[in-house]
């Protein structure tokens, strides 16, 4: 193969537009932690004592909220994707949805296999998107596309806890806390944004953060009860 001067003149060109990119898209990345705090003065905490010991409530669960899971945090506002949604699915398996909370960028299609040797249902009675995907087994694997943005609760007709939330959001910087409660949002450009913790059953939290054009920005959450207002 013959390399022409044209084409060498085009290749040098193509590879110095990729080294100018890599070296102007600044970006930094978000960290922190995010943990749960119970409730101040929760009636019956100290010891639970008095009916918690009596059969009628002795199984009833409290939350332990050192074990909370599934917290989100996202950039709260519009910002321009680096690239389009990624592929997203939520799969039935054991009887559960799994993942329980799935964070996606809007417009992102989710596919939902159904992995059991038992029938199951997916639907939804949210106000932003209503569905019912019948019942079904391994045969088909239906999707769904997610186009307008807040919290989707899906369950399945036939069993008890299956249960799980699309969360969608404006913009694919976000991350899932792992199981010792860190995040991490990588490759962010550089500029200032509201910052929001969520969990499915805690009031969010928002901060303002300044993410650095190059390194680390870290932030630490604690999700409580203080600002839900009393009646
Ligand atoms: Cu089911």
């Amino acid at each position: 193969m013959t390399i022409t001067g044209r084409q060498m003149k085009k290749w040098v060109a193509g590879g110095t537009l990729i080294l100018v990119t890599a070296l102007t898209a600044r970006a930094g990345n978000i960290t922190g932690t995010v943990r749960a705090q119970g409730p101040e003065n929760q009636p019956g905490q100290a010891g639970g004592g008095g009916a918690y010991q009596g059969r009628r409530y002795k199984f009833v669960e409290k939350i332990d909220y050192e074990a909370v899971t599934d917290f989100v945090v996202y950039i709260d506002q519009l910002v321009a994707p680096p690239a389009g949604p990624l592929p997203a699915a939520v799969v039935q398996k054991d009887a559960n949805f799994e993942p329980h909370v799935l964070p996606v960028v809007v417009g992102t299609t989710v596919r939902w296999p159904n992995e059991d040797d038992i029938f199951h249902n997916v639907f939804s009675m949210t106000e932003t998107q209503s569905f019912d995907l019948g019942f079904y087994k391994k045969e088909k694997v239906p999707e769904i596309r997610f186009d307008r943005l807040g919290r989707v609760d899906i369950f399945c007709a036939i069993h008890t806890n299956m249960h799980c939330i699309i969360l969608v959001l404006p913009n694919p910087f976000f991350a899932v806390a792992d199981a010792k409660r860190r995040f991490a949002i990588k490759n962010v450009p550089p500029g200032t944004y509201r910052l929001k913790a969520w969990h499915e059953r805690m009031p969010s939290q928002v901060r303002d953060i300044t993410v650095p054009a190059d390194g680390d920005v870290k932030i630490d959450f604690t999700l409580g009860f203080a600002e839900i207002p009393k009646s």
